[in-house]
């Protein structure tokens, strides 16, 4: 246990579940109740955006309804963070803010931010709670029409890409938490991590991911009960 040694831990949307949102491919989850191409590409939003923006809004009150709270999972990630002497960085797929309500600060959303919108003319960036709608003004350039959630669709190419890469090939340790392994390019993070470290590779989840059998160990169970114990083992043993 030294401050040499970074971890990474990439999180998707089962890491939220026991908070309350809806996973993606899970029985139920939100690709049983509207398709991809109607709401997550850039041609969707083109074709339909009052569809797509009905989508994200129907969303965005979900996570601001008052009983919407980061879980124990949540919480030991950026417990890991405060008491680990060496660098955690968290990169999720979520588009939820529940890890930085929780406290982790080293985070990256690679795949964007639902309380964030951003103007299809100038690139510009805002938060944004409410709903989203075609006659909201860009206030940096004053365009209407082009708002759009700062989120990254089928297609479009995610966030902080290099960042994400330099931080796997330096890392000792490796987490994969509450993701179905299906998207890339994050699916494909756990062989980046094994073509060029020796880092142990762990794979947090309720079952089995498609990429299940390419990490060194795998840990089923709810989040807010395999990661809080993974984490105070780390902390008091290392791994
Ligand atoms: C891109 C938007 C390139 C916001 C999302 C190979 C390489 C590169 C790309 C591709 C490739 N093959 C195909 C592609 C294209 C595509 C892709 O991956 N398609 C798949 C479907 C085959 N990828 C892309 O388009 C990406 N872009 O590659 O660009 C490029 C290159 C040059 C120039 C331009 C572009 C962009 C992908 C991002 C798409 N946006 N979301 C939003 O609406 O949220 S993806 C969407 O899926 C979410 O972001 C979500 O986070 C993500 C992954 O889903 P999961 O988080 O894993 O959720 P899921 O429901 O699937 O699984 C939940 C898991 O939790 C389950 O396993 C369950 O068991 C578990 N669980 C449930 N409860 C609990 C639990 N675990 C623990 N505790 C619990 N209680």
């Amino acid at each position: 246990m030294n401050s040499e040694q970074s971890i990474v831990i990439l999180t998707g949307a089962g890491i939220s579940k026991e908070s309350g949102l809806d996973t993606f491919r899970d029985a139920g989850g939100i690709w049983a109740r509207v398709r991809v191409e109607d709401v997550a590409t850039p041609e969707a939003f083109a074709a339909d955006p009052v569809r797509v923006r009905e989508f994200y809004n129907h969303r965005r009150a979900r996570l601001t309804a008052a009983n919407i709270e980061p879980n124990a999972a949540h919480h030991a990630l950026a417990r890991l963070e405060d008491d680990w002497p060496g660098e955690v960085l968290v990169v999720t797929q979520n588009i939820d803010d529940l890890h930085e309500r929780a406290g982790s600060r080293n985070l990256l959303h690679m795949h964007g931010e639902l309380l964030k919108a951003r103007c299809q003319a100038c690139g510009h960036v805002v938060g944004w709670r409410g709903d989203l709608s075609a006659g909201h003004v860009c206030e940096a350039c004053g365009r209407t029409g082009g708002m759009r959630p700062d989120v990254v669709w089928f297609g479009e190419m995610p966030f902080e890409m290099e960042r994400i890469y330099a931080a796997l090939e330096s890392c000792s340790l490796f987490l994969s938490i509450g993701t179905s392994g299906n998207v890339y390019p994050a699916a494909g993070f756990v062989q980046h991590v094994i073509a060029r470290t020796r880092a142990p590779t762990v794979e947090m989840n309720l079952e089995p991911s498609e990429g299940a059998s390419l990490f060194a160990q795998a840990i089923y169970g709810p989040a807010t009960q395999t990661v809080p114990e993974y984490v105070d083992r780390v902390l008091a043993q290392g791994w």
